[in-house]
């Protein structure tokens, strides 16, 4: 399997799940902005959405969006515990999780990204987001992990997406059981190694 990415974008959540499952996989670092391959080749003729993730199989088939690539990998080693069975309610559970960063989470980052963006703009995405920040506060106090004491791909989403508050500047102060929960996440072994593979652990090597 081939995993498309960039490094520290929402990729790393596939990249993460790649590693805790022990699946063997190969990276491609793909440009989001030039939509090239490191070799130059173009990205659109692998994902013709442009984004990434995207995992290339072994059979050829291409599968994108994140949450499905997520799913996909999780399930190829149930004894990971990285989802919970399908068809279960627990598996429910993950994915309203997974469907809940991708729709409110995610997305909410996308205009503190823009560097033409006006301020006010930039202003009321950061309330907006800021809001989803407070309700994750208050789901995670008492829980190691979202779901409970079982890390989930719905964490190595939400560690992923929440990191950005790194690069844009963001102190987590206002939201201590976010911020251990980050903490918490990012100490695992698994995590840090696709992060330093991603080239996002610089300042601590
Ligand atoms: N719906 C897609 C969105 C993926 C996405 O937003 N990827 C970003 C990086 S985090 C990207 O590649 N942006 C460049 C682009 O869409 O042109 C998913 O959830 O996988």
């Amino acid at each position: 399997m081939q995993l498309y990415f960039s490094p520290g974008a929402c990729s790393l959540a596939s990249h993460i799940t790649l590693l805790e499952a022990g699946l063997p996989f190969d990276l491609k670092r793909a440009d989001t902005k030039t939509k090239k391959l490191e070799e130059g080749s173009d990205y659109y003729a692998i994902n013709s959405k442009g984004a990434v993730p995207a995992l290339k199989l072994d059979n050829g088939q291409v599968l994108t969006e994140g949450v499905v690539i997520m799913q996909f990998l999780a399930d190829q080693k149930p004894e990971s515990g990285l989802v919970p069975k399908g068809g279960t309610f627990e598996r429910y559970r993950v994915q309203e999780w997974l469907n809940y960063i991708t729709s409110e989470v995610h997305k909410s980052f996308s205009p503190l990204w823009n560097p033409t963006a006006d301020p006010a703009v930039k202003e009321y995405a950061a309330a907006n987001l800021f809001k989803k920040f407070d309700w994750l506060e208050s789901q995670l106090a008492g829980k190691k992990f979202l779901t409970g004491d079982a890390f989930t791909v719905a964490d190595a989403y939400l560690f992923t997406i929440v990191n950005w508050t790194n690069f844009l500047g963001i102190s987590l102060d206002k939201w201590p059981a976010l911020k251990e929960y980050q903490a918490r996440v990012a100490a695992r072994p698994k995590v840090q190694e696709a992060m330093s593979a991603e080239g996002l652990n610089k300042k601590a090597a």
